[in-house]
């Protein structure tokens, strides 16, 4: 045990009247919701890095958190791990994730890398056994070392695209060893800042490839989980390659890998794409391929990435209510990938934080079961294209333009438009929040 959540309790559910701050109002494990318990609905999953690895810099400041595992030994390394295992304790957490990098010291070169991470695997995996939390999913920063600046699969350099193949490698024998149900690869240098130095088909043609070696390495091993992508338009890069999930599956048929790679979406990357949640959402479930989710939201504002907690429920709700119509999760779940406001700095604020984020993906879970369970959106969907129904109609999909004409021509075909209804169905949608 470390002190460093001293006088903390693990938190319990206590009903909507709850006092204590150290409590879910709305988060209920155990409560049944469409046949099948809160938690196995959200599978939450708490990120390695924004609480234990980030310093608490923005661009015009350095750290300002002062945590006792901060240092680049096996000892940091290791504590950062127990207080880590702590938190999941306190929030009753069933998963985490992680990247290598948060787990483990950077080594001098890849060898010591490899071994620092291995190292910490099996830390983890003894901490596991011990009732710890599951893995979501494990991934590799081919991001912040500088050996990565111009991309890692995308490099103009081949050296670079071998050490990042290498030590995805790596990180995907870490998520196996450790029973990571998911492994996730978010490009955030694959893409370019200026055209004129970039040979962007080379570029794409080495993207493709490499995620092939991805998929081609967890058949490999036996691993069963699930190879996600992590869509994102800009932020570090000015343009990425895996702009939204539209894009990433254009990608993936191109390469033959649309059956074998689903998309993890992130609240605050779809915003900087332009989209809503829900409308990402939406597709990865319309095209086949939607796996997990990154709950953590954007300013709207500033138009930047600031990986906040979620705290507005009819968001929340609105997102839930597509996945809910997709299925649910299967081997995806709900990662926080959010961090504290660098004012932040008590151990407090990192439970409370995550006590709230939790409570209001509960709530919106409700609210969108509810939704669901209630039927009228569902049935004014089915309304607006019961028309689709009819044999005629179904019958014209395997037609002509030559034979629509003549059917148009033969019925004097003249359509009348029809409301559709956004108001009352938006009014409908305020009566579960
Ligand atoms: C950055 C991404 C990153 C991925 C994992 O914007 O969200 O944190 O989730 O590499
Ligand atoms: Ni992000
Ligand atoms: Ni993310």
């Amino acid at each position: 045990m470390t002190d460093f959540f001293a006088g903390i309790p693990q938190l319990t559910y206590q009903g909507a009247e709850a006092e204590s701050d150290f409590a879910f109002r709305h988060y209920n494990p155990d409560e049944i919701i469409l046949g099948r318990r809160m938690e196995d609905h959200l599978r939450f999953a708490i990120c390695y890095w924004h609480n234990f690895a980030w310093p608490g810099g923005d661009p015009f400041g350095g750290q300002t958190f002062l945590r006792p595992w901060f240092g680049n030994t096996m000892e940091h390394a290791k504590l950062k791990a127990d207080v880590a295992f702590e938190m999941f304790r306190i929030l009753n957490a069933p998963y985490f994730c992680f990247h290598d990098v948060d787990m483990r010291p950077e080594g001098a070169d890849f060898a010591e890398n490899t071994r620092n991470l291995e190292e910490m695997t099996e830390y983890f995996a003894a901490k596991m056994d011990a009732g710890g939390p599951k893995l979501l999913w494990g991934t590799a920063n081919l991001f912040s070392h500088r050996r990565f600046m111009s991309g890692a699969a995308t490099n103009p350099d081949p050296d670079v695209f071998a050490f990042s193949a290498a030590t995805v490698k790596t990180c995907m024998d870490a998520t196996h060893r450790l029973g990571g149900e998911n492994y996730v690869l978010w490009g955030g240098r694959e893409g370019y800042e200026t055209l004129l130095n970039t040979d962007m088909k080379r570029e794409l043609d080495h993207m493709g490839r490499f995620l092939s070696m991805v998929v081609e390495y967890k058949h490999k091993i036996g691993f069963k989980g699930t190879i996600l992508i992590e869509p994102k338009p800009q932020e570090p890069t000015k343009h990425q390659y895996d702009y939204d999930v539209a894009t990433v599956f254009g990608f993936l048929q191109r390469f033959g890998l649309e059956k074998e790679v689903k998309v993890n979406i992130e609240q605050g990357h779809a915003i900087l794409a332009g989209h809503s949640f829900e409308h990402e959402i939406a597709t990865a479930a319309a095209l086949g391929v939607f796996g997990s989710i990154d709950m953590n939201r954007n300013d709207y504002q500033s138009g930047w990435d600031t990986d906040q907690f979620p705290n507005n429920t009819p968001e929340v709700a609105l997102a839930y209510y597509e996945i809910l119509r997709a299925g649910g999760f299967t081997s995806g779940g709900t990662n926080f990938d959010a961090k504290l406001r660098r004012q932040s700095l008590d151990a407090e604020d990192l439970i409370l934080a995550h006590a709230g984020a939790m409570d209001v993906c509960a709530r919106g879970l409700k609210a969108a079961a509810a939704m669901l369970e209630d039927g009228r959106l569902e049935a004014a969907r089915g309304t607006r294209y019961a028309g689709w129904d009819k044999p005629e109609a179904q019958a014209m999909l395997a037609s002509d333009l030559d034979s629509i004409t003549a059917d148009v021509i033969a019925r004097g075909v003249d359509p009348q438009p029809h409301s559709g209804k956004q108001e009352k169905l938006e009014n409908l949608v305020n009566r579960f929040m």
